[in-house]
């Protein structure tokens, strides 16, 4: 072989290993372009500075300095220059999409630009992305990435209600969902087993609501809620990694731990307490009762002070209507009404809770049940049933409603990853493995003007059988990364094997940072 050819042909085998390619740079989600710079590296030096002209930047100035001390122990500092080596943030108003970030690596320096302070921050988290899978420490390869995502709402969902989960272990969920650009943590703050918000007006609904006596027959009293001040610092924790919080407080029906602390919320069997066993409960709030919209007007009050999002959840799921078919407040209200079906008193019951959010300039949310005749205008559908999804798409395009797809199907995280995963849980829940994650389209292959109305995905974690946070994250992971992909990334951007091949720095990374996670072994034929 002539020394020519291989000079050659050892310039080609360089060129190829050193080009960057999504697939090798642990990018999750996938972003919507990405081209390779394959003759361009950059390397960080301990002159490497950031250069910021805004001063509203000061969130993400820190989110960058603790990731370059995190994979480089590097401190960077401010410096003046454009270029030079240095990290530069630049603000433009005229880019579009508030969420959308320009990313560029070449040898001269890095530069993020974006709109938004958001868009910032996705940029740095992607620059975090492309360090975690470098195999040459302190260089990262020459890339362009231009991004914006797919849906502007992704969300996971915690269970705190069915098991108390402390503050500090939902910043640490936090982190990690932000890492994926998941950008809303739905609380679920209220349930029959565990009422978890301090309500100043009402204190036994901690006192009373947030004590469990036990669960499924172990004798284990469990018990916590969130103070006010707690959750106010949540919120501006969560702010910051651009992560916003809804709370959800469930009515009419999940609501027996409030109705165990103030009995005259229900229509007929006060006495009940908190429930201790996973299930539907047939004791509803009282939809006849004056005083109970008083009540959950001054609940809403007060939560409304604390979560200053747009959106506020406020249940609406799987509530039997037995009771108020036999409760005499509820007949006397159909009366008045002119209404024959109950199900007509449950819309009643929406729009009386929805007068109070509005006052509050919030939009509900609410688990859409299909027999439900009527929702609140301005309401937006989560669409959750097992197969129903496309069926609601569908209902809320004719009714004009916004959906949220959190489908059972794709997008539970409390159902096993794989057959026989919780041993515990014998009440035959369905299995979800990564792949059935990963297959959801929310947009169900639908002509774009029939989901024009789809806001996002959100996942799950219904918190019967999730006893800490560990499992938490062993439940979520790596599934979100699944969903933060069906959230963000275009349909023709997204790839089973690519994204298989783009997981495992992330779990690697998350490995090194003690996050739980499950293996997925069986993709692998194991
Ligand atoms: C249904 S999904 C529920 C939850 C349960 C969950 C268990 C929904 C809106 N309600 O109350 O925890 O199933 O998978």
């Amino acid at each position: 072989m002539s020394i020519i050819r291989l000079t050659l042909i050892s310039i080609l085998f360089i060129c190829m290993w050193s080009v960057l390619k999504a697939e090798d740079a642990g990018l999750i989600p996938m972003p919507l372009r990405v081209k390779s710079h394959s003759n361009e590296v950059f390397e960080f030096t301990p002159k490497t500075g950031f250069v910021c002209r805004a001063g509203i930047l000061q969130d993400e100035i820190r989110e960058l300095q603790a990731v370059l001390k995190k994979r480089l122990g590097l401190e960077v500092k401010a410096a003046t220059k454009i270029g030079k080596g240095n990290i530069t943030f630049l603000l433009d108003e005229q880019m579009k999409g508030i969420e959308a970030y320009r990313l560029k690596v070449d040898s001269k320096g890095i530069t993020v630009i974006a709109s938004t302070p958001a868009g910032i921050f996705y940029g740095i988290k992607t620059l975090d992305q492309l360090l975690i899978s470098e195999t040459v420490p302190g260089k990262l390869r020459g890339v362009e990435i231009e991004d914006a995502p797919r849906y502007s709402y992704r969300a996971l969902m915690l269970d705190p209600a069915r098991t108390f989960i402390p503050v500090k272990d939902v910043k640490r969920y936090i982190d990690r969902m932000s890492m994926y650009k998941l950008n809303t943590l739905h609380l679920h703050l209220s349930d029959d087993q565990g009422w978890r918000v301090e309500i100043k007006k009402y204190p036994k609904l901690t006192e009373i609501g947030a004590v469990r006596k036990e669960t499924d027959g172990d004798g284990k009293e469990h018990r916590g809620f969130y103070t006010q001040d707690e959750l106010k610092d949540l919120v501006a924790y969560a702010r910051k990694k651009q992560v916003e919080i809804i709370p959800e407080i469930d009515v009419p029906g999940h609501s027996v731990a409030a109705i165990a602390a103030y009995p005259f919320l229900t229509c007929l069997n006060p006495g009940i307490g908190v429930r201790t066993t996973a299930g539907v409960s047939t004791d509803l709030l009282c939809a006849g009762n004056e005083e109970v919209y008083a009540f959950y007007a001054d609940v809403i009050d007060e939560l409304c002070a604390i979560f200053p999002a747009d959106k506020f959840h406020i249940g609406g799921d799987e509530a039997p209507l037995d009771n108020w078919k036999k409760c005499e407040k509820c007949r006397q209200l159909m009366k008045t009404k002119g209404f024959d079906r109950e199900q007509q008193l449950m819309s009643y019951f929406f729009t009386r809770i929805n007068g109070t959010l509005v006052k509050h300039g919030k939009t509900p949310l609410v688990w859409y049940e299909l027999d439900v005749p009527e929702y609140p205008r301005n309401s937006i559908m989560y669409a959750w049933r097992w197969g129903l999804t496309p069926k609601v798409i569908e209902a809320a395009r004719k009714s004009g409603h916004q959906v949220i797809c959190a489908p059972g199907e794709h997008a539970y995280f409390d159902y096993p990853q794989r057959a026989g995963d919780m041993p515990e849980v014998n009440w035959g829940m369905p299995v979800i493995p990564l792949k059935k994650a990963y297959d959801f389209d929310p947009g169900y292959g639908l002509p774009a003007e029939q989901q024009g109305h789809i806001l996002g995905v959100e996942a799950t974690l219904w918190g019967e059988c999730i006893r800490d946070i560990d499992r938490a994250f062993y439940m979520t992971y790596p599934r979100a990364l699944a969903l933060a992909e069906a959230g963000w990334s275009m349909m023709e951007n997204r790839n089973w094997e690519s994204f298989l091949t783009r997981m495992y720095p992330n779990l690697d990374d998350m490995m090194k940072d003690g996050v739980n996670f499950r293996v997925p072994f069986e993709v692998t034929g194991h």
